[in-house]
């Protein structure tokens, strides 16, 4: 029974990797059953750093394609791109005008992605976190479930629907609830554990790709960063051990265990024992959907008719909203 509606989305940006997956995707899938769920592909946000065309519908279908083979079902949640549905770019406007420029600028991502270069990032980037907030209001989603690293967004977003709800004299938007859950809410780099897992580090050793082969898999666990001491014997003992934290963090998700037991599990072992194993498991986990991806993507017309069918659905239920949020902001309308 549904407790609650849910929105959230992955960026067409390529790479996709066991970050999302553990952090976002995965959550996606179990949630379906107690919630409404609507999933989409955020190209929108993606064009905020450039991209080129053709390589951005590839991945587009890609990511529509990694829901579908992670057990997303289309016809329970609604699955689509969101430059499908308007009203995601028409309440970020009203949002552009209701977020602060000081707001704005304390988001962090914002300073790691524009970095030294900040005169020259796109617009889009800095009003990223407007467009995030619109994504989730458009449908009034009361939980958004998300990696710890896009907590401050949600933030913004929670200040952004009551701003609007005190400047106007409403309770119109909901405080918008994150759902960080499991056991790899942040998961780093395996090439520097103070760095996360991401979809535009330069080395591609840095990340397990969620299409990347058993063979790939197993070297880049092999060749994982880690410090010459054997595993720890207590939760404490992974304090100052940033490699060997993030590759227990790692194993208790994808084994469904909590860090103790994974702790437990491998205490005072050698890290060669323990990466083998963990090899074994992410393939095991992972080789599945890669298959499952590659088979949908060699059938593009489907994916584009799921997402034609969820971009419909999900216009359907942002469309009213939009109407009223225009007759509260005060714009006549038809
Ligand atoms: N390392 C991570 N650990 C756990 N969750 C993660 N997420 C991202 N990285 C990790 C979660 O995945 C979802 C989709 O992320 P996104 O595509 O919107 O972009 P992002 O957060 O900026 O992801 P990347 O991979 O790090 O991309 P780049 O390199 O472009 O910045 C989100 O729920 C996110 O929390």
């Amino acid at each position: 029974m549904a407790t609650g509606r849910i929105f959230s989305g992955v960026q067409p940006t390529g790479n996709l990797h066991l970050g999302n997956y553990l952090g976002a995707i995965r959550n996606f899938v179990r949630l379906q059953h107690d919630y409404e769920c609507i999933y989409c592909v955020v190209d929108m946000h993606a064009i905020t750093v450039w991209q080129d065309p053709a390589e951005l519908k590839s991945t587009t279908r890609e990511v529509a394609a990694a829901y579908l083979a992670a057990g997303i079902d289309p016809k329970q949640s609604i699955i689509f791109n969101q430059s499908q549905v308007a009203a995601h770019a028409q309440l970020a406007w009203i949002f552009n005008c209701i977020a602060r420029m000081g707001w704005l600028n304390r988001m962090t991502q914002f300073k790691e992605k524009a970095g030294k270069h900040r005169e020259n990032a796109s617009v889009g980037l800095f009003v990223y976190p407007n467009l995030m907030a619109a994504d989730i209001l458009a449908y009034k989603a009361t939980h958004v479930p998300v990696g710890e690293d896009q907590k401050q967004h949600l933030e913004l977003c929670r200040d952004i629907a009551q701003k609007f709800n005190n400047d106007f004299g409403v309770e119109y938007f909901p405080i918008t609830e994150p759902l960080i859950l499991g056991a790899a809410t942040r998961v780093m780099s395996l090439r520097d554990g103070s760095s996360k897992m991401s979809k535009s580090d330069p080395s591609d050793n840095s990340r397990i790709n969620v299409t990347d082969d058993a063979d790939t898999i197993a070297r880049k666990i092999r060749r994982a960063k880690t410090d010459p001491e054997p595993l720890p014997e207590t939760r404490e003992g992974l304090k100052d051990r940033p490699e060997a934290d993030n590759l227990l963090g790692i194993w208790a998700a994808l084994s469904e265990q909590t860090k103790d037991e994974a702790v437990a599990e491998f205490a005072g072992g050698q890290f060669s024992e323990f990466k083998q194993r963990l090899a074994d498991l992410a393939v095991e986990k992972l080789s599945p959907i890669a298959d499952e991806m590659r088979r949908l993507m060699a059938e593009p017309d489907h994916v584009d008719a799921v997402l034609a069918d969820g971009a419909a659905r999900a216009d359907a239920i942002a469309r009213p909203i939009l109407d009223e949020v225009k007759d509260i902001v005060g714009f006549l309308r038809q």
